[in-house]
């Protein structure tokens, strides 16, 4: 029996009848699936420090441990307000988080933050599945003694086995020159910019260069989307839709500037040379990408000169991006549609923000961003729930250019209340709730391994009611007219409305096929 079922018989053995929580595509997807069947009760929170704080609470009612569930990284952080009331209270839980398997490569960045310093402050202690003896029955019992508290148990979904000390390669630091030859002679460079670009500000460089240029998705819009070279964002998990996928393997010479592992979906070497510019000494994992040469960003102006006197990839640019439309474009109305359709609307005179769902892949490759001041996204940690906060910020501190934020069935509920301060202040806001009713890109998982899709399914997921009661004026739309019409009835001076986009499930869920 695989170490997930056996933790999900120990929870139904020890008589836990619910687990609260916020699945991701990994193993939680798989305990949640198991836990049902076993006939507990798995509800999901619209976040995850309810769901820790909810188990808590069952904990202190029937002095068993209650179970909370959560992703790693974002979800884990969620969940410390919740694991904070528990350890405050002294309710008894044991909070269940995704993990990267000890020993991990550094490279393996994405959504990594350290467990064990997060929950140091509010957990009786931490334990990984598959590598110490601790049954959750003992850990409960743990949780349960005196003083009652939380305690976490993380769960990698792979079986633990010893790793072998990862090799530090040779010294490939402080190598301007070989930088700088490396692109001297290049014919067909590519340059990929993390946010380190837009804090560098070099946007008015990129957008003068001749050479096709990716940003991560943190940095969408550092160079101009809509200019010819502007190839899109690079995630490294682009499959054969993808601009990365298309056009890298022309390239004799990727250029990194920022271009680190969690800034991107997984880290892998290129098919040809690399080299990087990279001021910071401890950023750790970066000889996964397999750069032959690494400089500080002391020379990021040579680079730059050097790389304006290139030319090459225009149309190369230009067949991927249009290939890709052209397939995202095809079929019934779904997300790239309205993406499209608000890109027409609103002219560049906008600022999307992103939430983190299937339509955020969507949002990515197919909205054009200007500035990277207009684009905003947890492009980092994929932290969902995040966008709405982010867009009332930034719509209070810049009212010259209306907002739009894009959230889906899983980002809507968490800051929900946070929209009471939009109304308050009538600020230029428009929120978009594209909704399949389903968390899209976790079902894809679940639909794969026919997994149970009751905690992915949304009972009634429209939000209507709720943003009317809110003082918005809220409209149902579902094809590219009616959107069209919706945005042009939008007043962003007379303050927030809602939009909401109700799409068929299924082909919601296979639209990034292809594509990532
Ligand atoms: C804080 C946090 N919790 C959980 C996740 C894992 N996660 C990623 S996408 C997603 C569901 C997204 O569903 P939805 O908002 O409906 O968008 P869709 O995929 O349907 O487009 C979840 C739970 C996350 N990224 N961040």
């Amino acid at each position: 029996m695989s170490e997930l079922l056996r933790l999900a018989s120990e929870i139904s053995a020890l008589g836990c009848r619910y687990a609260f929580g916020v699945p991701g595509s990994g193993p939680t997807l798989v305990l949640a699936d198991a836990l049902e069947k076993l006939g507990v009760s798995v509800i999901r929170t619209q976040s995850e420090g309810a769901a820790a704080l909810m188990a808590g609470t069952i904990g202190r009612l029937t002095g068993t441990a209650g179970v909370a569930f959560c992703i790693k990284g974002p979800g884990l952080t969620n969940m410390i307000p919740g694991l904070a009331v528990a350890w405050f209270e002294n309710f008894p839980l044991v909070a269940i988080a995704e993990a990267y398997p000890p020993g991990s490569p550094p490279s393996k960045a994405h959504k990594l933050i350290c467990h064990e310093s997060l929950v140091r402050a509010v957990s009786k202690g931490r334990w990984v599945l598959g590598t110490t003896e601790p049954s959750f029955g003992d850990l409960a019992q743990l949780a349960q003694s005196e003083l009652p508290g939380p305690v976490l148990l993380e769960v990698t979904g792979t079986k633990i086995v010893d790793q072998a000390p990862v090799q530090i390669k040779s010294d490939l630091r402080a190598r301007d020159d070989a930088v700088l030859d490396a692109i001297r002679s290049s014919e067909r460079p590519v340059l990929i910019v993390g946010t380190l670009g837009v804090r560098l500000q070099l946007s008015q460089r990129l957008n003068q260069l001749g050479i096709p240029v990716f940003s991560t998705a943190a940095a969408k819009g550092v160079v101009d989307e809509t200019l010819s070279h502007a190839a899109g964002v690079y995630t490294g998990v682009g499959l054969e839709l993808s601009p990365e996928r298309k056009i890298l393997p022309d390239a004799d010479l990727i250029i990194g500037i920022g271009l680190r592992p969690a800034e991107v979906l997984a880290v892998k070497p290129f098919s040809c040379r690399s080299v990087a510019l990279e001021p910071c000494s401890d950023v750790s994992g970066l000889d996964a990408f397999g750069f032959s040469a690494i400089s500080g960003n002391g020379n990021t102006e040579e680079v730059l000169m050097l790389l304006q006197e290139k030319a090459w990839g225009g149309d190369l640019v230009a067949v991927s991006l249009a290939h890709m439309a052209s397939r995202l474009l095809s079929g019934p109305f779904l997300p790239a549609h309205a993406f499209r359709c608000m890109e027409q609307h609103f002219n560049g005179a906008v600022r999307m923000v992103l939430d983190t769902g299937y339509f955020c892949t969507m949002g990515e490759h197919i909205w054009r961003a200007r500035k990277p001041e207009h684009c905003l996204l947890s492009g980092q940690a994929r932290y969902m729930g995040t966008a709405l906060p982010m867009a009332i910020a930034a719509a209070i501190s810049d009212r010259q250019v209306p907002t739009v934020v894009v959230v889906g069935d899983g980002g809507i509920g968490p800051a929900i209340g946070e929209l009471r301060i939009a109304v308050e202040r009538q600020i230029p806001l428009l929120i978009v709730l594209m909704t399949d009713g389903r968390f899209g890109s976790i079902r894809t998982r679940a639909l794969k391994d026919g997994l149970s899709e009751s905690t992915l399914t949304i009972g009634s997921p429209s939000w209507m009611q709720v943003m009317a009661g809110l003082g918005m004026s809220a409209r149902s739309v579902s094809d590219a007219a009616s959107l069209a019409d919706a945005l042009g009835q939008w007043q962003p001076g007379a303050g927030p409305a809602f939009l909401e986009i109700p799409f068929p499930p299924d082909p919601y869920e296979s639209m990034v096929q292809g594509l990532r």
